[in-house]
């Protein structure tokens, strides 16, 4: 797709004929794209610049490129090819300016340069190259190695938009959200366009999702860019040349966002302040979901709710899959499956079992119908160019779809859930949202849409459309459920979809080269703004072998959306339907996720309000160890808890990297050493699982859902370092917004130990005052013999250690200090 360019001079119209040959020769042996030659324009001298305020307007005579300071270390660039700008508008970024403690512009003989105290933004006169560059150490993070370019598109009008950044040999890459295969993208080529990718492979592409944000790791700093565009967008890292990154689109705007590092950290918690974080969820959809396509009719929901309360293994959520509808009318009932609804919710959340619902965005073609009839009516469904509606065939039959991307038409959308919500059904499940269409796969190009006032055809609207209606799902909910947090669910998404709903990765299979994917497609997931996402455990087709799904089963204890699914074709696929040892095995490991509840739903808070990941692969850990760059298996959960899972079969040990510093084995207790590998066991009931040392791990009793019992005491795991140590417990109510007015209790907890005593530091902040009084100790790994503890000032004496050699002891929850000494 690229060319070289001769000092930013436009190539092509009087350039080569024999590159228009060779390229028409490319177009004729492919015969979906047409005929015309590519006629590239690429910026030229910079003529002059004009500020205004926090925005830098650089023109070359005829086209315009806009440079923005957004924040310290976040810098916008635009471009106008014929110096008019399109709406600033974006469903990504809410709001574009943050904070700028500084900023100004220097003009040497060669570059404008605009700089915050961190970061600058060079602009070189000559041909408009572009280059970011690090204040302290004057390293160049991100660099041109072409002018912005484009060229016209003479059917729908505006530009195919591209940029050319400069790919260092040592140069690596990762993000891009819904992506399969390895998860360094270096060397690959992605496409972006939403689709219902059923059963994909390994590099398969597109999937569901557009993420358009990577970040690029030189060496060892980290910088990131947002390519905000929602037209079928490109990116390709040093596949078609080894020196060039580039990401283009088949329209809209050549706008991006540039992310300082220097850590990969860094970048992601900044992407996040532009796209928003994830809002806290509802408690219980931390816990374990069933959901299987379908269980009906209501005595089966009921007899698998049931089974798992007397197998006494935990769960909190079932779903109802399409067929729960009258023939797939979204917002109706298959009453003869389903007599009153109403009372099976009832005596579901009785056993503490809450009910989530699949809703898709094809509406059946039926007058009798109120929902198409009132969509109709109102003149809310989607229409080609020349206004016949948008019609196609999905689930219902024939059926026409709502446009999601009109205000108006979301606020309707989320008021039809009010039937649903009055019958208590706790969460949403928004499947279909690619848009996906039987046979043709998605809309017509020419589909209209309102997007929000700012117009534009399916080209435009496409990649949006899913996460438009997951927001009008979360607002309607938000709204019908009284400041009650809405669950809601994704399949189709774009930038910022974090803000209204989590994401599963749609339509896997049961096999091991699966469950190495999806390990890797979540950890993706979350460094690219998406944290809360899952598998469909199990594999959603095929049939998992006894040990795939218990692995699978052990892995998903540890994604942040933690649901099994399987297609309607499958053999029964509960927790149980495998037998011993694998359902005890899976007990067991549902059982874990329950006990650190107090833990994951820490981690959660730590990305809703500071933007942190909640999965954090190697990379990120590590980014200066080289080799973690390729690493992509193993993960941790939050800052404390390393999980190593197994992907293959008959494994009964592995080989672990474990980061710097020291680790404590999770079942054995064993420390090891990290900066290296090590070999350690895994035998079937068992997934390697490594705290690092220092941390303070919060565990509630084991329930069968959350809220299930009263809270007496928290069990506070204290892993003995003989250095120091941040963790965090944060608690609220776990199901409403009164967080957002400071109603919510987050503690830190400071320990520090050395040869002779262990410190542990409390301070409390937030309003919240949980119900339970007591913590209880278990301090796991302290090297001498204790002698003494002291809480605030007063010795106690009730103290033991237990047969593992772990110390055990109380304590009130409000202490600020206790002293564990020799
Ligand atoms: O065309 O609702 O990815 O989870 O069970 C298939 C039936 C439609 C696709 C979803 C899958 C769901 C299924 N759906």
């Amino acid at each position: 797709m690229e060319e070289n360019n001769e000092q930013g001079k436009e190539i092509k119209n009087n350039a080569n004929i024999q590159e228009i040959v060779e390229e028409t020769i490319q177009h004729l042996n492919n015969p979906v794209t047409d005929l015309k030659p590519i006629v590239k324009k690429y910026l030229t001298a910079v003529q002059h610049v004009v500020a205004e305020g926090n925005k830098f307007y650089f023109s070359d005579g005829d086209a315009r490129v806009e440079v923005r300071v957004v924040s310290d270390e976040i810098i916008r660039v635009r471009l106008a090819p014929h110096g008019v700008f399109l709406d600033d508008f974006s469903y990504a970024v809410p709001v574009v300016d943050q904070k700028v403690t500084t900023f100004r512009i220097d003009e040497t003989e060669d570059h404008y340069h605009i700089s915050t105290n961190t970061v600058t933004c060079n602009v070189r006169k000559l041909d408009f190259q572009i280059s970011f560059s690090d204040n302290i150490s004057g390293q160049v993070m991100n660099e041109d190695h072409s002018p912005m370019h484009w060229e016209e598109n003479v059917d729908f009008g505006g530009y195919y938009v591209y940029a050319t950044k400069q790919c260092l040999p040592e140069e690596n890459f990762f993000g891009l959200g819904d992506k399969s295969g390895n998860m360094n993208l270096r060397g690959r080529h992605f496409q972006n366009w939403n689709t219902d990718a059923y059963s994909f492979g390994w590099e398969q592409d597109p999937l569901y999702r557009t993420i358009p944000f990577y970040v690029g790791l030189h060496d060892t700093t980290a910088y990131g860019i947002f390519f905000d565009n929602t037209f079928r967008s490109y990116f390709d890292f040093g596949r078609e040349d080894q020196t060039k990154t580039s990401f283009w689109a088949d329209g809209g705007e050549l706008q991006y966002y540039y992310i300082h590092g220097p850590h990969m950290m860094d970048v992601v918690k900044r992407y996040q302040t532009l796209t928003g974080t994830h809002p806290m969820p509802p408690q219980w959809a931390i816990g374990y979901q069933q959901c299987r396509w379908s269980y009906y009719p209501e005595s089966k929901v009921k007899e698998v709710a049931e089974g798992f309360r007397s197998r006494q293994i935990p769960c909190d959520a079932i779903y109802l899959d399409i067929d729960y509808m009258d023939g797939y009318r979204c917002f109706t009932w298959n009453k003869k499956h389903f007599p009153d609804p109403k009372r099976m919710i009832k005596e579901l959340n009785d056993i503490g079992m809450k009910t989530v619902v699949m809703i898709d965005p094809g509406i059946k073609v039926d007058d009798n119908y109120w929902v198409f009839k009132e969509g109709k009516d109102k003149n809310f469904f989607c229409r080609r160019s020349d206004d016949y509606f948008m019609e196609g065939h999905v689930w219902p039959g024939r059926c026409q779809f709502p446009d999601f991307t009109n205000p108006t038409v979301r606020e309707w959308w989320g008021g039809l859930y009010k039937e649903l919500v009055d019958l208590g059904v706790a969460g949403v499940w928004n499947d279909m949202n690619e848009p996906a269409v039987f046979g043709s796969g998605t809309f017509p190009n020419d589909v209209r849409h309102n997007y929000d006032g700012y117009r534009g055809s399916h080209r435009k609207a496409h990649n949006v459309y899913g996460m438009q209606m997951v927001r009008s799902t979360y607002d309607g909910l938000k709204k019908l459920m009284r400041n009650k947090r809405p669950f809601t669910i994704t399949r189709a998404g774009y930038s910022g979809m974090q803000r209204y709903g989590c994401v599963w990765t749609g339509d896997n299979v049961a096999s091991w080269e699966h469950l190495k994917m999806g390990n890797i497609q979540c950890q993706r997931m979350s460094v690219s703004g998406v944290p809360f996402c899952g598998t469909d455990i199990g594999g959603f087709s095929g049939e998992p072998t006894p040990e795939l799904f218990t692995r699978w089963i052990q892995l998903g204890t540890f994604s942040p959306f933690m649901r099994a699914h399987s297609a309607g074709d499958t053999a029964e696929r509960e927790p149980w339907s495998f037998g011993e040892p694998f359902t005890s095995i899976n007990r067991k490991f549902i059982e874990l996720r329950y006990k650190l509840m107090p833990y994951i739903y820490s981690v959660f808070w730590e990305h809703h309000r500071y933007g942190f990941p909640i999965l954090r692969p190697m990379v990120m850990l590590e980014q200066d160890n080289i080799s973690n760059h390729y690493r992509q298996d193993e993960f941790t959960f939050g800052d404390k808890i390393l999980i190593c899972p197994i992907l293959e079969p008959g494994a009964v040990s592995r080989m672990v990297y474990l980061p710097k510093g020291k680790w404590f084995n999770y079942w054995s207790h064993e420390v090891l050493t990290g900066g290296q590998e090590h070999h350690v066991d895994a035998p079937l009931d068992i997934m390697p699982i490594f705290v690092r040392a220092g941390s303070v791990v919060p565990e509630y009793p084991v329930m069968q859902f959350v809220g299930e019992k009263r809270i007496d005491e928290v069990r506070m795991n204290i892993y003995y370092a003989d250095y120091e140590v941040n963790s965090f417990l944060y608690e609220d109510h776990g199901d409403t917004f009164a967080y957002e007015q400071d109603i919510y209790s987050e503690k830190k907890f400071n320990v520090k130990g050395d040869a002779e005593s262990l410190t542990i530091r409390q301070s409390v902040e937030g309003l919240y005052t949980p119900n339970y009084e007591l913590y209880t100790y278990n301090v796991v790994g302290i090297p001498f013999e204790v002698k003494k503890i002291t809480i605030d000032d007063k010795d106690i004496v009730d103290f033991s250690m237990d047969e593992h050699n772990c110390l055990q002891f109380k304590s009130n929850k409000n202490f600020h200090y206790i002293r564990i000494t020799i």
